[in-house]
């Protein structure tokens, strides 16, 4: 089922979007108080990789005193092994703009601020000019009048750091500073641009909202497998035959992603394990196949869903040196405001940078181990947690091609 990447919404102005969209935000505006929970009865979580019910961060937003709200569409996206945003904000730039106008209307906000990650400047250059087709339209100022102030659509570019798209360094940014995670509580839903409420939404989930205040909430809930809600992009890569963006039912079995849709594994390799999210959560192997791919099945399993990044991982792919890797990509990203973070994401790079080189002890594998321990928990945003989980998970779940690196 096609819904956000449905081929007829790809490429379009405005006038030949709302020719045959737009539906969502029409409807939005007959009844501004029905958008919150219709939000709620379908189901929809962020998307951005924490899954957190959408209508509580918007309800929270619309409840919260203050005057000057903003929304921020969050297009940042620079985890390992994800690429929906750009795909969205390339392709379909109305429709993450018509879900962030329906936010805007259910919170009453008239700041807008469609954040980009500048790496692509075609992309960056389409936004505005969508940005510009929406300024001029009357359908802007019927979502005006909705929110009782004119509403202002920006494109603020991202400096493109990874770190660059944890919420509160977005709020940062978007505020002309460096982009500097603070610690929660306050949420930007309380004190986010300038102090005021903020809503910081994942341009995916955004996507969907015009769709579902268009269709309905059974409509997106019955789109899902089971419990889950709606679809999802997955950023499907690695060892497989058919790499790409897959837009799928929440709930799709492992199994179905990388067999059915990715068409299987490259070389009719073994299957060995997949790293998603992040890549920072527990790693999923042979056993997890048949596990549903929704927020609530996987981390009862132990592991997350995170933005739906899925890489998988061959026989003959080495796991200690895609661990090597990303945990050399925290690293590089971290922020430096948390010496634990800093100190501790660069020390188990070098370590596991020397073991994958032949030259670690096994000394390097217990400091691996204590730092995989002490590191949870000692910076004010995800970053660290999300090395030192795939650190941990990693260690425990192949310990032979660590101790093969020993000798
Ligand atoms: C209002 C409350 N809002 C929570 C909001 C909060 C945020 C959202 C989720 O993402 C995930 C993690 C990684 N009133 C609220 C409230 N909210 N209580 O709900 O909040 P939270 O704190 O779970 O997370 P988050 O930091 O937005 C973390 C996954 O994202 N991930 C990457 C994370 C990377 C970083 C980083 O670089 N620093 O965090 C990748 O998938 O696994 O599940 O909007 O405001 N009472």
């Amino acid at each position: 089922m096609m819904v956000l990447t449905d081929p007829a919404l790809r490429g379009l102005a405005l006038d030949g979007y709302l020719a045959s969209a737009g539906h969502g935000l029409r409807a939005a505006l007959r009844d501004p108080g029905a958008i919150i929970p219709v939000i709620e009865a379908s189901g929809l979580r962020g998307l951005g990789g924490a899954g957190f019910p959408a209508h509580r961060k918007w309800a929270a937003v619309a409840a919260a005193p203050g005057p000057g709200r903003w929304i921020i569409a969050n297009g940042n996206e620079d985890e390992p092994g994800t690429f929906k945003d750009r795909f969205l904000l390339a392709e379909t730039p109305h429709q993450v703009i018509e879900g962030a106008l329906v936010a805007a209307v259910a919170v009453r906000a008239a700041q807008v601020a469609l954040y980009v990650n500048p790496r692509d400047a075609a992309t960056v250059a389409g936004l505005r000019d969508a940005a510009a087709q929406w300024a001029a339209h009357p359908l802007l100022a019927a979502v005006s009048a909705a929110v009782g102030e004119a509403v202002t659509l920006r494109v603020v570019e991202s400096s493109g750091l990874y770190i660059g798209g944890e919420e509160t360094a977005a709020v940062a940014a978007v505020q002309g500073g460096f982009p500097f995670p603070s610690l929660k509580p306050p949420f930007p839903a309380q004190h986010g641009v300038h102090g005021a409420p903020t809503l910081v939404t994942n341009v995916e989930t955004l996507a969907q909202a015009g769709h579902i205040l268009e269709k309905g909430a059974d409509w997106y809930r019955g789109l899902g497998i089971g419990d889950a809600a709606g679809t999802k992009l997955f950023s499907l890569s690695g060892d497989v035959l058919r790499p790409g963006l897959h837009e799928l039912p929440m709930g799709t079995s492992l199994r179905s992603l990388v067999f059915d849709h990715g068409g299987g594994m490259l070389g009719g390799r073994g299957f060995k394990a997949v790293f998603t999210g992040g890549p920072s959560n527990t790693l999923l192997t042979e056993r997890d196949l048949d596990v549903a791919m929704d927020f609530d099945s996987l981390r009862a399993r132990g592991s997350r869903l995170g933005t739906g990044a899925m890489i998988v991982v061959g026989e003959g792919t080495s796991i200690l040196r895609k661990t090597a890797e990303y945990v050399a990509f925290f690293a590089a990203s971290s922020c430096g405001q948390c010496p634990p973070c800093k100190v501790g994401t660069f020390q188990v790079a070098r370590l596991l940078e020397r073991l994958e080189a032949g030259s670690g002890g096994p000394g390097d594998l217990e400091a691996l181990r204590n730092l995989a321990a002490l590191l949870p928990g000692s910076g004010r945003c995800g970053l660290v947690d999300g090395a030192a989980t795939v650190l941990a998970s990693s260690l425990a779940t192949f310990p032979a091609e660590y101790q093969r690196a020993l000798r």
